[in-house]
């Protein structure tokens, strides 16, 4: 460890000063006004979010009295979303889980849970996984999270001290978010693109060199209200104050749909279709970018061959929407001075979601949109901290015995083996079943897979108590926490504890603790770090501290946590047009970092996963069309989980406010075809199909096409407590009932978004 504090001051001494585009001078990260201490941050989680807004944290005696939106970050530039706003209710809520707990194995989902040291809870998970790995191996752990919240590329390190390669989100059917579009984008245009509204610049809309894109697909995606993944929805508005238009695809009419110059209302799960429609239209008018595809494409005539034979009334016909609008967005696009495309994860929760979102994603080539203002930027992390954006088990390497890869658990998919993830589909599979080995143990962060991520609940629910062992971190008792933990461990808010920012790859930033945590909360970090040194010698040991923790990871970026915290963030330097001047490719010379060194409308890798290496579309496995005989009986389609504004997935139900903004589970129906089944506004609604049922709340709305009902996610009734004996009643509303655990064919992709349903009154 000494060695490495050496270097580290060496490397500091050595390095030129780091260059950044923003200038930190007379920008405190703490001061006294009015009788606080004022803390500026950037809020991470928990509770969750994708995101990291910069806030003011007001203390007085100790105790968190106001938050506010830093006006000086340039992320959200003084703006919060209800739910920072309402922070302070989940930071303090008397449910917070506060101590560490037990419980015995055999009382799984009773509340018999008792309160113990740390220590004791450290003891217990030695001892009963390294039971587990004694009898099993250590593969037979699996370590698992949620959506990317502040545990993304920490929890790796935790799969690596117990020595297992099984490592990933908790049940997410065809790891059905962002990595198929991470896939896709790798083998499209070797790694991800992102839409430029000026976020890589500290002055943002001011900067000389940045000018809005010019027209903002916004696909399958509400960003007003998700904020997800790392970008904020009112980015978007302030582009459009600057002149951006806006085509919306999406079968609700959103806020932003609203706002569309072209409004396409699909059929959920048909976007591939459109896609190509589009593609078709552009090379039809000639609208295509030939000196981009020219110097930097492969494969273009072959896709171009391909897509003629797709018209836009093919696409009509499939998608459910009116021939011209496809060629009037086809022909914008074309003809636009840049554009980008904001995707959501309506691409991944179709079961071929990597080809949905390959198509999109080459009307962004065949425009010439990448790297030029306005268009798609390289999405690389910030300073190189890749651990935060994209998880990268490398930089962890040296703190814990290589694992061994090879029996990670997605060999029946080989487009996971590729981008290293395991298959939950898989997983449950295996714990079901043994096969292809047993899973046995579980250690579950930020992750409520009973209520939320996990499809085919019914299934999860008993596999997971029937493991050996589970130990659950969170800041509530969840469903799940109820239903499996054996140890539950109470974790920190963003305000309890220090931290870096996520999520982002324009700039880095930290996380400043404000105030003590409640009762003995400690940060998912240390918790990881202070369980993994139970399972390693000492020779592993990297750092002393949470500190150090930060220390040793910003290693080679030429920070300390000190020196980050100093400044609250910093934006690396930043070009346009990176694929012209060789800063794409490891190798320095032009092009993008793919095998070829162009954009690929053709991937030569797609055979070996055994599919075309153009996009195609199928459809989804139950629709009207794929399956008319499960439509007679469910002749509605169903999507599932448009985010709400209140609640980041199963969290903030407990929030009053954020409840009051939404109090039940919802499911949206059109009012002529809430008529047909004799459904009124607020009926409760039982929804149905051939894989479960649930009952939600009915909300009438023209807004959503007629044939569609759109239903809430994620819901559980903390209010019930923990003793009632129904898991908070998780089971009597969660959606995902209705959702298999079945991936598409390569294992990326989920039918989270296109089922099929049927909708009938419940009498009360
Ligand atoms: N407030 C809040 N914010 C969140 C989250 C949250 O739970 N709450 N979750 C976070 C996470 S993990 C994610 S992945 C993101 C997701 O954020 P988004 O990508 O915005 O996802 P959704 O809100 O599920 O869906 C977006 C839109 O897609 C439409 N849609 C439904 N089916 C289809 C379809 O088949 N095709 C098309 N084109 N559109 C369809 C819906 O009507 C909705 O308007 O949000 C993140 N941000
Ligand atoms: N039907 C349907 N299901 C879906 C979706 C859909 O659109 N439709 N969307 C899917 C998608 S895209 C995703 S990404 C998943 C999301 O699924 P998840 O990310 O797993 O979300 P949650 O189930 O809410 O579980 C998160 C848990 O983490 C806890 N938590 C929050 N912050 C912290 C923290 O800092 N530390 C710790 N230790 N715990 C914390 C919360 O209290 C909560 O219990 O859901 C999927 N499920
Ligand atoms: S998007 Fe909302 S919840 Fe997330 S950090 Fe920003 S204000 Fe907080
Ligand atoms: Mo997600």
């Amino acid at each position: 460890m000494d060695d490495f504090k050496e270097v580290l001051e060496e490397a500091r001494e050595e390095s030129p000063a780091i260059v950044t585009q923003d200038d930190p001078s007379g920008r405190p990260w703490t001061w006294e006004e009015d009788g606080y201490t004022v803390i500026r941050s950037n809020a991470r989680s928990g509770p969750g979010c994708h995101d990291n807004c910069g806030v003011l944290m007001y203390v007085k005696d100790g105790v968190l009295e106001k938050i506010e939106g830093d006006p000086e970050n340039p992320f959200n530039q003084g703006r919060l979303c209800p739910r920072c706003l309402a922070f302070k209710e989940m930071l303090y809520h008397k449910d917070r889980l506060k101590y560490p707990l037990k419980r015995k194995k055999e009382d799984r989902g009773k509340n018999t849970f008792e309160r113990i040291s740390w220590d004791e809870a450290y003891d217990i998970i030695e001892r009963e996984m390294k039971a587990v790995i004694e009898k099993y191996g250590a593969k037979s752990i699996w370590v698992t999270q949620g959506t990317g919240r502040d545990i993304n590329g920490y929890g790796p390190l935790m799969a690596q001290y117990f020595g297992t390669p099984n490592y990933g989100t908790g049940f997410l059917s065809g790891q059905a978010c962002y990595a198929p579009r991470m896939f896709s984008t790798a083998f499209k245009s070797g790694g991800l693109f992102v839409c430029d509204y000026s976020q890589f610049f500290p002055d943002r809309y001011d900067d000389p060199r940045w000018s809005p894109p010019e027209y903002a697909l916004i696909w399958g995606n509400n960003p007003v209200v998700a904020n997800s993944d790392g970008m904020l929805g009112h980015w978007i508005v302030e582009c459009m104050k600057r002149g951006t238009k806006l085509i919306v695809m999406d079968p609700m009419l959103t806020w932003m749909a609203g706002k569309a110059d072209v409004f396409i209302q699909l059929r959920p799960g048909t976007d591939a279709a459109l896609a190509i429609a589009m593609a078709h239209q552009i090379i039809e008018d000639g609208l295509e970018d030939k000196e981009f595809i020219e110097k930097w494409c492969y494969g273009f005539d072959e896709f171009k061959a391909h897509v003629k034979q797709f018209p836009p009334s093919w696409a009509a016909e499939i998608c459910g929407v009116d021939e011209d609008l496809i060629i009037e967005a086809a022909r914008k696009l074309g003809g636009a001075r840049s554009a980008c495309l904001q995707w959501g994860v309506s691409m991944d929760h179709t079961s071929e979601g990597f080809i949905t979102g390959m198509a999109c994603y080459d009307l962004m080539a065949l425009t010439g949109n990448f790297e030029k203002p306005g268009g798609m930027l390289a999405a690389r992390p910030a300073f190189g901290m890749s651990v935060t954006w994209l998880p990268n088990v490398d930089v962890w390497a040296e703190c814990t015995p290589p694992v061994d890869e090879a029996d990670t658990m997605n060999t029946d998919y080989p487009a996971l083996k590729v981008i290293a993830a395991i298959s939950p589909d898989m997983l449950l599979t295996a714990m079901e079943t043994g096969e292809p080995y047993p899973i046995k143990a579980m250690f579950m962060m930020q992750n409520n897979a009973i209520a939320c991520m996990g499809a085919a609940p019914q299934r999860i629910l008993p596999a997971l108590q029937s493991m050996e062992f589970n130990v659950c971190v969170d800041l509530f008792m969840t469903p799940t926490v109820l239903a499996c933990a054996d140890v539950v461990l109470p974790a920190a808010c963003f305000a309890e504890r220090m931290g870096i920012t996520g999520h982002q790859p324009y700039a880095l930033g930290a996380i400043a603790q404000a105030i003590e945590p409640v009762g003995e909360c400690k940060s998912d970090q240390r918790i990881i770090y202070e369980v993994g040194e139970r399972f390693v010698d000492e020779s592993y040991k990297q750092w002393d501290d949470e500190h150090g923790m930060y220390d040793y990871l910003l290693r080679n970026s030429g920070f300390t946590y000190d020196s980050l915290r100093d400044r609250t963030w910093a934006y690396p330097e930043f070009e346009y047009y990176k694929h012209e001047k060789g800063l794409l490719r490891a190798d320095g010379k032009p092009g993008f970092a793919t095998a070829t060194g162009l954009y690929n409308f053709v991937c030569i890798e797609m055979p070996y996963f055994g599919m075309p290496d153009v996009p195609v579309y199928e459809e989804p496995p139950e629709s009207p069309i794929s399956r008319p005989d499960l439509a007679e009986k469910y002749p509605l389609v169903l999507t599932t989980g448009a985010r709400p504004w209140g609640f980041f997935h199963s969290e903030h139900r407990q929030s009053p406010s954020m409840r009051a903004l939404h109090p039940n589970p919802t499911v949206s129906i059109h009012p002529e075809t809430a008529a047909k089944y004799g459904i009124s506004e607020g009926d409760k609604v039982r929804i149905e199909n051939n894989f479960g049922a649930c009952v939600q709340t009915a909300h009438l709305t023209k807004r959503l096409r007629k044939d569609t009902v759109s239903a809430d996610h994620a819901w559980w009734f903390p209010e019930r407590g923990a003793d009632d004996g129904t898991l908070f009643g998780v089971m009597e509303v969660n959606i995902n009932q209705l959702v298999p655990m079945r991936p598409g064919k390569i294992g990326l992709g989920a039918s989270y978004k296109s089922q099929l349903c049927s909708i009938s009154k419940v009498e009360e």
